[in-house]
């Protein structure tokens, strides 16, 4: 029996649904688990792996354990864990540690009990497992041949370490393969945020003035949801060119002083702090909705909204309403903290399907790097392009789509420079 600690095991059948759930949607996965069944390319290889323990991770562990790996897994956020989820997994026989709600002390502990059996390989979502192998446990790194990282955030410290020379083995940034990073913030992010929304409020999207601060690929993502929706959107920006995009892709842009006045649903997807403040409060329509899906907290000012209010409850789950002096009512999803997470359930199966197949292929990228002997560097590593496109070509299989390729002739005509005009 694998070693494990959980909140409860009696929420085991209720985790496996959700597993059937998404294993269904995510067919590039059930793909490599087809593939990799028979041949086991990470038999005798074990993976330490500190990653979101949701029902699509579980897909992911179910991967790599019929390609072979044994595994130790904890949650890579304390808040993140679906406790039936990680039951589930743990009555399977995987060694896991995760629940929702520990505090920071059980978090590394948790971490450190994944290292217990000396994996040869770490899978991270933003660098912790990693940076705790490198800290406390520098006696693992001979043993280990490579780590993967999912996040931007991961691979920024990572690629910290590399520069300061303080990365011990090499690593691969999962993060910047296009069907990872393009695909989670356009699509996923997209389409969450908007179901977060509706979840929290119920409201009809059609025929409101919709807010998008920021125009990046999470904004792009939501104003072209909400605008296919029936919303009229508008987009703030700071920088030009994105403003330039979102205006010639059919938004009205303008300040948020302005946007202020007309929005009657406002979301935050900018990376940076104080977009919504106490002017642009005090500006709002009376119920107006207000949301943040900015990887941090502070993009809304809630000090502020605290400062003007006169009153305030809890009118339905994550939706606070806020009386102000001035009468209006302003309603607050999620505490300003990421809709698509807190209100609805994060990037839908089928998009994080894409995501968990590059972490897969970079893993085994590893895997083959030992056997051929032709190590990489002590770098933070892409994969190769032709991966992106293997990936996005099986999705495209499993949807049923096919599509034209190159004759031998567009080939040549392509890589002849000397054809002019
Ligand atoms: N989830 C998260 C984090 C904090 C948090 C208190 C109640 C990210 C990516 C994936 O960060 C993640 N805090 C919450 S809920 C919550 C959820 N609170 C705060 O008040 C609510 C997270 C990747 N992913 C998907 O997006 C879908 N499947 C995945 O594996 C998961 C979780």
């Amino acid at each position: 029996m694998a070693k494990f600690k959980v909140k409860d095991l009696k929420l085991a059948e209720q985790g496996k649904l959700k597993i059937q759930w998404a294993e269904s949607r995510m067919p590039v996965l059930a793909a490599l688990r087809a593939k990799y069944k028979k041949t086991k390319p990470f038999k005798g290889f074990k993976i330490a792996g500190c990653l979101h323990v949701t029902k699509e991770t579980a897909v992911l562990i179910k991967t790599f354990i019929d390609a072979g790996a044994e595994l130790s897994w904890s949650g890579c956020n304390p808040l993140s864990t679906q406790d039936d989820v990680a039951a589930a997994l743990a009555k399977d026989g995987v060694s896991i540690y995760a629940w929702h709600g520990m505090n920071t002390k059980e978090f590394y502990w948790c971490i450190d009990r994944t290292l217990d059996f000396k994996p040869h390989l770490t899978l991270d979502d933003g660098a912790d497992l990693i940076f705790t192998v490198h800290k406390k446990y520098k006696n693992l790194i001979p043993n280990i041949i490579g780590g993967t990282e999912e996040t931007t955030t991961g691979v920024h410290r990572l690629r910290k370490m590399a520069e300061k020379g303080a990365l011990k083995y090499p690593v691969f940034a999962v993060n910047d393969m296009i069907t990872k990073w393009d695909f989670d913030n356009v699509y996923g992010t997209g389409q969450s945020s908007i179901d977060g929304i509706l979840r929290a409020t119920s409201v009809l999207i059609a025929g409101k003035n919709f807010v998008v601060a920021g125009y990046g690929h999470c904004g792009s993502g939501v104003a072209n949801k909400a605008k296919g929706l029936g919303a009229n959107t508008i987009i703030t920006e700071v920088k030009p060119t994105a403003a330039l995009k979102g205006t010639l892709e059919g938004h009205e842009v303008m300040k948020m002083d302005e946007a202020a006045k007309t929005g009657d649903i406002f979301i935050t997807a900018t990376g940076v702090k104080d977009v919504i403040t106490g002017k642009h409060f005090q500006n709002m329509k009376d119920g107006a909705i207000v949301c943040n899906t900015g990887h941090y907290d502070c993009e809304i000012n809630i000090t502020d909204l605290e400062k003007l209010k006169k009153s305030k409850r809890t009118i339905r789950p994550n939706c606070e309403e806020y009386t102000l002096k001035n009468g209006n009512r302003i309603y607050l999803l999620a505490k300003g903290r990421l809709v698509n997470l807190s209100a609805a359930e994060g990037h839908p199966s089928e998009v994080m399907d894409m995501s968990f197949a590059n972490q897969f292929n970079a893993q085994l990228a590893l895997v083959n790097s030992y056997k051929s002997g032709k190590k990489y560097s002590i770098d933070v590593h892409k994969l190769p392009d032709s991966m992106d496109q293997d990936i996005a070509g099986v999705k495209l299989s499993t949807m049923g789509m096919k599509i034209d390729k190159l004759t031998k002739e567009q080939i040549m005509y392509n890589d002849d420079f000397s054809a002019g005009t």
